[in-house]
C-alpha cells in the first residue's frame, strides 16, 4: 500500500559527542560515555544515531575540520569503542549514521599538507588555489585598502581573487606566504575547501565512503553538501541579498547533481543506507532533484530564518509569526508530497534551542516543548531529534564572551564589530545569547548533582543552571515531563502507520494562534490541534472531524472521546485525536 522505508519509519536523535556524556572525566564527551547511555536511546524510542564527527581534527570547529577521514579522534575514545558503539546499536535494533564532511578538510589533513607545499604537488589540485586580484584589477583604491582584513605579510598588497564570504565572517579566502597563493575556505581559514572537479579528490572520497559503510554504518548526514561545487572561473557574487557573499555562485553549483548521483551510483546504491544532505539554502524543486540523485532526504532551514532581522541574516534578530511558520512548513509538505520526503527538524547543534525559540522557555516551557514535539512528530517526513531536546533544555543565559567556545560565534562577532554593525556590549551578549551555536552545545543535564551528571571533572562548555530542575533523572520521576510526552508520541507513532504515511492536509490558513492539520491515509486519519501561543483560544475544527475519536497523545489532560464542533485550547495545547 505505501512506498516503505526503513528510513521514512524511523526517528533519528542527535548525539552532539562533546557534550554527550563524559566516561573519563576530562570534561568531554566521549563514545563510551555514549555506549553508557545505550539503554536510555532505546527506552526513549529512538531508531537511529546520527553522531556528529568524531574523527581525528584539531578541533577549531569541534570535529566539523576533519585531519583523517578514517580514524577515531583520542578525545573520543578508539576505534574500537566506536565498534562497541555500532554493535551496542545494531543489537538493540537501532542504526548509526555518521556525519559526512567532505566540502573541506582540516588544513592538518595529510591532502592540504601537501597541497599547500608547493604549486607542483600532485596535491595542489586536491583543494582550491588562485592568485590574488591586484587593487587595480579588483577596482579598489589603495585609501580603501588594509591588508590587516586580509591577514597580509609586509608587502603584500593584493586582494583575494574573488569577493566571496566566509559563513564564519569575513573573506572565504587565506593568503599563503608558502606558495604566495590564495586557497578557498568556506568556514574557517583552517578548513580549506576541497576541489571536487577533481576527479582523485570524488574518487578518494568516495573510497572513504566506502570503508565505512563496509564497517556496517547505515548511512551519512552529509555536511553541507550542496556547496561541493563550485563555477567555472569563480566569479564575484551578484546577489546582494544572499546568506553570505558569493552564495548565489556556489550555493547548488553547476555540477552539484552530477557529483550527487556520481556517488549515489559508485557507492550508496550498493547499500540499504539513508543519507541527509544539508543544504545551508535549497528549495523545494532543487531538494526533488536530490531526490532524484538517490539522496534519502534533505535537511532545509527556511523555517530557522523567520527569526532573522530584515538585514544582517543570522547575526540579526526579528520576530516569526505563526503565520509564516505555517506557510513555510506546509510549504515543504506540500512541495515534496509524493515527490519526495522531508527531513523534519527544529533542533540541532548549529541552532538556538526550540523552546527558547519558538515556544515560551519561562512561563510555559514544558507545554511549548511539548507542543513543539508533536509537531516535530506529527508532520510528514523523518523526524530528527537532538539530545536534551526530550528533556525541554533550553539556551544558556550567556553573561560573557568568554563562555563562548564556539568559532562561528567568535568570528562572527569579531567581524561585526569592525564593521561597526555591532557596537555595545549588550547587543553582542543579547545576539549571542539568542542565536550562538554554543546554545545547543552545553552538556547534556542527566541528573541534578555536579555538571548535571555530565563529567566528573571540569567540563569543557558550562552547564546551563537549570540543570538542578531540568534533567533525566528528574523527568524520570516526573509523569508530567517532557519526556514522558515523547516517549508517548514515539510509540504512538511506531503503532499508526497514518504517522508516517499520511498525507498532509491543513485546516488552518489564517488563524493567529491555532494550527490545525489532518494526515490522512485511505484507513484512518490523524487530526492534529495546536495552539501556537502563550493565551488560550478557541477553534471550531472542520465538520468532517467533529464527532467521536480517539484522543491519542495531548499536552493538557483531556482523555476526551469526542471532537468538539468548538475547542477550547490552553496556552500551547496539543492534540493528537485517531479517527478512523
Ligand atoms: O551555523 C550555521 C547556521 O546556524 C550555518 O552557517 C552553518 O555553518 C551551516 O549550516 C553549515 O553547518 C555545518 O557545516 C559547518 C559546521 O560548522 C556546522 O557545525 C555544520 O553543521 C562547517 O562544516
Amino acid at each position: 500500500q505505501f512506498d516503505r522505508a526503513w528510513w521514512k519509519e524511523a526517528v533519528v536523535y542527535q548525539i552532539y559527542p562533546r557534550s554527550f556524556n563524559d566516561s573519563n572525566g576530562d570534561g568531554v564527551g566521549d563514545i563510551p560515555g555514549i555506549v553508557e547511555k545505550l539503554d536510555y536511546l532505546d527506552e526513549l524510542g529512538v531508531d537511529v544515531v546520527w553522531l556528529n564527527p568524531v574523527y581525528e581534527s584539531p578541533g577549531v570547529d569541534n570535529g566539523y575540520d576533519i585531519a583523517d577521514y578514517r580514524s577515531i579522534n583520542e578525545r573520543y575514545g578508539t576505534m574500537a569503542d566506536w565498534e562497541e558503539l555500532l554493535a551496542g546499536l545494531h543489537e538493540r535494533d537501532m542504526r548509526l549514521i555518521m556525519d559526512l564532511v567532505v566540502n573541506h578538510t582540516s588544513d592538518e589533513h595529510e591532502w592540504f599538507q601537501r597541497s599547500r607545499s608547493s604549486p607542483d604537488s600532485e596535491y595542489r589540485d586536491y583543494y582550491i588555489w588562485r592568485e590574488g586580484r591586484s587593487l587595480g584589477e579588483a577596482g579598489v583604491s589603495a585609501a580603501e585598502f588594509d591588508p590587516a582584513d586580509y591577514h597580509l605579510p609586509e608587502g603584500v598588497y593584493e586582494l583575494p581573487p574573488n569577493d566571496w564570504e566566509s559563513f564564519f565572517g569575513g573573506s572565504a579566502w587565506t593568503y599563503d606566504e608558502e606558495t604566495g597563493e590564495w586557497y578557498l575556505h568556506l568556514f574557517d581559514e583552517k578548513q580549506p575547501d576541497l576541489n571536487w572537479q577533481n576527479e582523485k579528490v570524488r574518487e578518494a572520497i568516495y573510497e572513504m565512503m566506502e570503508w565505512w559503510l563496509q564497517k556496517g554504518i547505515d548511512g551519512f548526514r552529509m555536511d553541507v553538501i550542496n556547496l561541493i561545487s563550485k563555477p567555472e572561473g569563480l566569479p564575484n557574487g551578484e546577489d546582494s541579498d544572499a546568506i553570505v557573499r558569493g552564495a548565489d555562485q556556489f550555493v547548488n553549483g553547476p555540477n552539484v547533481h552530477e557529483y550527487i548521483s556520481e556517488m549515489h551510483d559508485r557507492v550508496i546504491s550498493d547499500y540499504d543506507a539513508m543519507t541527509v544532505g544539508e543544504m545551508a539554502e535549497v528549495s523545494v524543486e532543487e531538494a526533488k532533484k536530490f531526490g532524484e540523485d538517490g539522496m534519502s532526504m534533505v535537511f532545509n532551514f527556511d523555517h530557522l530564518r523567520l527569526d532573522f532581522g530584515p538585514e544582517g541574516g543570522r547575526w540579526s534578530k526579528g520576530e516569526w509569526t505563526l503565520d509564516e511558520l505555517r506557510d513555510t512548513l506546509t510549504e515543504w509538505q506540500k512541495g515534496l508530497e509524493g515527490d519526495g520526503w522531508n527531513s523534519l527538524h527544529f533542533n540541532n547543534h548549529d541552532e538556538p534551542r526550540m523552546v527558547s525559540r519558538f515556544g515560551n522557555d519561562e512561563e510555559y516551557r514544558r507545554e511549548s516543548a511539548k507542543l513543539l514535539a508533536t509537531l516535530l512528530l506529527t508532520l510528514k517526513g523523518t523526524p530528527f531529534m537532538y539530545q536534551g531536546e526530550e528533556i525541554g533544555m533550553q539556551n544558556y543565559p550567556f553573561e560573557s564572551l568568554t563562555e563562548v567556545r564556539d568559532v562561528d560565534t567568535l568570528n562572527n562577532v569579531r567581524v561585526a564589530r569592525q564593521s561597526g554593525r555591532l557596537e555595545s556590549e549588550e547587543e553582542v551578549l543579547d545576539l549571542v545569547q539568542y542565536r550562538s551555536r554554543d546554545n545547543a552545545r552545553t552538556p547534556m543535564q542527566w541528573h541534578d548533582d555536579e555538571h548535571a551528571g555530565f563529567t566528573e571533572g571540569d567540563p569543557w562548555m558550562p552547564v546551563n543552571p537549570n540543570y538542578t530542575e531540568v534533567n533525566v533523572a528528574a523527568a524520570r520521576r516526573d509523569e508530567r515531563s517532557v519526556r514522558r510526552y515523547y516517549r508517548h508520541l514515539l510509540s504512538a507513532r511506531d503503532e499508526h502507520d497514518v504517522f508516517v504515511y499520511g498525507d498532509y492536509v491543513l485546516h488552518t490558513t489564517d488563524h493567529d494562534r491555532v494550527w490545525a492539520y489532518s494526515r490522512v491515509t485511505p484507513d484512518a486519519e490523524l487530526f492534529v490541534v495546536l495552539n501556537v501561543s502563550s493565551a488560550t483560544t478557541t477553534y471550531a475544527p472542520p465538520a468532517n472531524v467533529v464527532g467521536e475519536a480517539e484522543f491519542l497523545v495531548g499536552n493538557y489532560n483531556t482523555p476526551l472521546g469526542r471532537i468538539n464542533d468548538t475547542l477550547d485550547l490552553r496556552p500551547w495545547e496539543a492534540r493528537v485525536y485517531l479517527l478512523d
